[in-house]
Formats: C-alpha cells, structure tokens, sequence
C-alpha cells in the first residue's frame, strides 16, 4: 500500500503553508501567534496518523493549546501512546514538515517518513484529540481534521478538556483490557479515578478549609467543577475565581500560575485573607502553584519545588514505613530550582536529585530511571513515576505490621491518585490536598520545610532568539559569543547569587533567572543581567529596568 497523494495533496492544499515563518518544535510543541498555525496544525494530524502506524496503530493523541501563552497564541503538540510527550526524535520530523513549502514536499516528507520508520500504511491510524478555549481552537482543530482525513485515520474528538485530561485519555485507549488498564477514557473516568482514590486516601481525616482556584480563565474553570461535582464531599471544599472562558482577552491575563509565579503576587480577582488557602492552574491545567498571606499580609508562595519537596517527603516516609527494600525515592528538577530547595532534598531528605533540561519531557524521561521519581519544575509542571521495579517491589512486600499494611495501602493509592502520563494541576492538587490533610497542615506549616533564597525570573525580548545557544542543562550560554563571561562576572558580585539565560521554547523571548542572598540583590543581579542581554544581544521594545 502506498500513500494516496492525491487525497493528501487536496486538503494539503487547503492549508498552505506562508512563506515567511520558520516553525519549530520547542519545549512543548509548535507554539507561536494563533491563526498562523494552521498548516502545521494540519501537518500535525498527518504526523500523528504515521506515528500511530509506527506504533502498530496505538491511540496518539494531539492537544491544541497554548497552556501559560497569551491568548492569541495557540500551539499544537503530539502525545506518545502511553500519554507521555512525543518521542525526541520525532520532533525533527515534526519541524520539516512544518517548514514544508508546498504540497509537493508535504508528501515528499511523508514518504521519506514512512520509509525511515519502515510504517506499514495498512494498519489503520488512531488518533485522539482536544483543544483549549482558545478563539483560533476551533479553526486549527478544522485545519487537524482535514490532517485526519487525509490520512484516513479513525479519529476520536475530545472535545474542550485541559492538556492532562487528553494525555490520560490516550493512556486509558491504550491499555483498555490489558494487565496496565488505566481508567475509562472519559471525563467521567479521570473524574472518578482521581477523586475516588483521593477520598480513599482522606477518609476519616480532618476536613480541611476550603480551597480557592484561580483557573486562569481557561479550560480549568470548568473541569475543576466536574471533579468537584463527582467528589462531592467536604474533603474538596473548593471555590473558582478566574473561571470566564466566554469573554474574549481574559485567558492568562493577570491571573493563573505563570503570571503567579513570575510576579510573585496574588492574581487579580483574588484578595489573600491571612488563615485562608489559594491556588493557580495555568491555562490548560497543567501547572500548579499554591499561596497564602501571613498575619501582615505578605504574600508566601508554595511553587513546584515546594510542591516537589512536600510529595517527595510523603513518599520517602511510606515507603520507609512501609518496609518496602531498596525502594529509592529521587528528585529531579531544572536549573529553575531554587538553590534552597536542592539543598534541602539533598542534605536534609538526603534523596538524590538530578538536573533536567527546562520541559517536562526532559524530567519525565530522568524521572523514569528512579523507582520513584519525583519531578517538578519551579512553575509548577510535574508529577510523580513509578518504574517497573517500583511496582515489582510494591507487590513483593509483605506487611507484617497494621502500620506496614496502611502505608502500603497508601502507596497503592497514591499511586491512583497521580497521573503519571504527565503534570496535571488536577490530580497534582488532590495529591497536595491528600497530603495536607493526612498531616493536618496549613499552608504555612508546609511552608516551614525550607526558606527559599529570594529569586527573580524576567523575560528579554530580542530580536533574534536563536542566536542563544547552552550547555550545562541550559545553565551556561554558548551564544552569543562573551555574554556568559558578562553574567559570571555579574554573578561574583552579589552573596549566593545565581544567574542564567536561555531562549523559550514557547515564546517569543529569553528568559533570565537570578537568585541571591537578599531581594535586593536578587533584583539587580537579575535586571543587570536582562540589562546585559538587551544592549549586548538585540534587545527589543522596552530596556528591562526594576
Ligand atoms: C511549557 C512546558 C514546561 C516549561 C514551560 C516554559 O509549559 O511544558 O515544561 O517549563 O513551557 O518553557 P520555556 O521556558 O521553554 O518557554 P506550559 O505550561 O506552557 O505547557
């Protein structure tokens, strides 16, 4: 069987690709200004009609979203059949096809494709999808459509649902009636699974205060309310603020976790009161952060790597109680990592911890080498695995103790609990909830763990960012040439300073992260830096200044 270029060659040409913009696949996908990602978005769903045949026709799944990105932007990104991010080295596929000027090199790509992965073009190609509530969503999931069609896969529409939620429904497609099941590929399913093994978890605790989400205006709005309409309990006491999908220009804006955590303040349309407890989602609810106001107001945040902190306590402590031998809990997190936290999970919870690149497909595939891997990046994206040899172990102990049987009954529910396909906001939330309520903690009480070093995270925009190149797990620039020698240099000057710069892979920008002793030193470390970026490397719009 051949491909049927002229099926392909007729909706290809209805999404023509522009002549003038070069696309890559970055951290998370392709993501740039919304209405034009319509032929890539197409040329996604002929993708991931070939890698559902390379995978002898197993569920892929694509998500249209832009997550944290303003609302004009919008973004495409594969999903691997177990709900993971798209194996690396498809994502060079994925760019040459994007870059493909004509329909004549769209199926030249395509047959170069085929033959490189030897895809048998008989097996029929499965393919999931959703999107956001972006406005360009509706237009970029036609664009997909046709993509599917052109291809003949036999495809399955999600409808609007966050990022998570599609990447747990491609695990659910493909371990159906198999010894891995993973749930029922609904939203009733992920519903149920998540909230009946957090009630499993909490039963017969104290009920904690309520809970208020900031949704960012997006997808999480209203898919937090169906979690908490099918929990249904006062364990989950919780109230959306941010929740308006409708109105056009609100998603991201001045709300949800990116903003949280770059401007270390409350969102709009949220006022702390000292004693009670708040959350953000981003966009598409794949990102968590947790926050809280002290007596004189100020303002506390509980990012990923306090989340990271919390969970990977949790975990070292049942396993321990639970007796279960040479069950090593790790850490990994990215050079965004508070210099403190580290610290703390080496020298005080004594676990190892690695470094990743920024995305979590970087820390997904070192959590995977740990028996348990915690993986969290500073902004609040990750979640927990557990390997093969995890469960193996889990399975082979024998609890001889009531304690022993209840720790390991935790493990397993914890387990349930996580959606281990990727970060999720949702279950990373009732992970957190379960844990502060088994503790009997408040914000605060969680906070104690560790003080973070103060830290500051600008954005540059340049007018070439792909002249920054890095090494060292992005912490040191190899381009442009003696800019990194700037930031050393501006580094020694301040106690326990910290600095790196390295490109977004989902905006148009250059991120600079410092840490240092005090915040104010932080601040100009951070600013002198971003300062050095814009005069020495093409700076753009306005000279970042405190
Ligand atoms: C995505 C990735 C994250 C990454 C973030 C920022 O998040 O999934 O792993 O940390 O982008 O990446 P960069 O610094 O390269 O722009 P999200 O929530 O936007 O999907």
């Amino acid at each position: 069987m051949s491909l049927n270029v002229e099926q392909i060659s007729k909706y290809s040409d209805k999404h023509p690709k522009s002549a003038s913009i070069t696309f890559t696949y970055g951290t998370a996908g392709f993501r740039t200004i919304g209405e034009t990602l319509e032929s890539t978005v197409f040329r996604c769903g002929l993708l991931a009609a070939l890698r559902s045949q390379s995978k002898q026709g197993k569920v892929i799944g694509v998500m249209v979203t832009a997550s944290h990105n303003r609302e004009e932007d919008n973004g495409v990104k594969l999903v691997d059949p177990m709900g993971e991010m798209l194996q690396q080295s498809w994502e060079g596929y994925c760019t040459t096809m994007a870059n493909a000027a004509t329909t004549e090199e769209v199926v030249e790509v395509l047959a170069h494709i085929v033959q490189e992965e030897r895809i048998d073009l008989t097996i029929k190609p499965r393919v999931a999808y959703a999107r956001d509530t972006r406005p360009s969503g509706p237009l970029l999931q036609a664009a997909l459509e046709d993509g599917l069609s052109a291809l003949d896969v036999l495809a399955s529409n999600y409808g609007i649902v966050t990022t998570p939620q599609l990447h747990y429904f491609v695990r659910c497609l493909n371990t159906e009636n198999s010894s891995a099941a993973y749930g029922e590929p609904t939203e009733a399913g992920y519903n149920a699974k998540y909230g009946q093994a957090f009630l499993r978890l909490v039963e017969g605790k104290q009920t904690p205060s309520k809970l208020y989400i900031d949704a960012a205006n997006g997808v999480g709005a209203p898919q937090v309310l169906k979690l908490a309409d099918a929990i249904n309990s006062p364990y989950f006491d919780i109230e959306v603020r941010n929740s308006d999908t409708q109105t056009l220009g609100k998603l991201n804006v001045d709300c949800g976790a990116d903003h949280v955590k770059s401007n270390q303040r409350p969102p709009a349309g949220v006022t702390l009161v000292p004693g009670q407890r708040y959350c953000s989602f981003d966009g598409d609810a794949d990102r968590i952060l947790y926050y809280y106001a002290d007596e004189q107001g100020t303002f506390h945040l509980l990012d990923g790597d306090k989340i990271s902190t919390l969970v990977a306590t949790y975990l070292r402590d049942l396993v321990s109680t639970a007796g279960v031998e040479d069950l090593q809990v790790g850490v990994v997190q990215t050079a965004y990592a508070n210099g403190n936290s580290t610290s703390y999970i080496k020298d005080t919870l004594k676990l190892p911890t690695v470094f990743a690149k920024t995305g979590v497909k970087h820390l997904h595939h070192e959590a995977e080498k740990m028996n348990i891997g915690v993986y969290f990046e500073a902004n609040g994206h990750g979640t927990v695995l557990f390997n093969p040899s995890a469960v193996a172990k889990l399975r082979a102990v024998e609890p001889a103790t009531p304690a022993q049987v209840d720790a390991v009954e935790r493990l397993w529910a914890l387990r349930d609990l996580i959606n281990e396909s990727v970060g999720d906001a949702m279950s990373d939330m009732l992970l957190v909830e379960t844990i502060l309520i088994c503790k009997g903690w408040t914000l605060p009480q969680w906070d104690e763990a560790y003080t973070d070093l103060p830290s500051r995270l600008l954005k540059v925009v340049v007018t070439d960012s792909s002249i920054f190149k890095t090494t060292n797990a992005e912490q040191t620039l190899t381009s442009p040439p003696h800019l990194q020698d700037v930031v050393d240099s501006l580094v020694t000057e301040f106690p326990r300073g910290r600095a790196f710069v390295r490109p977004s892979g989902t905006e148009d920008a250059v991120r600079v992260y410092a840490e240092a002793a005090t915040r104010r030193d932080c601040d100009q470390l951070a600013y002198s830096v971003a300062g050095a970026v814009f005069d020495r490397a093409g700076g753009r719009g306005e000279r970042p200044s405190e």
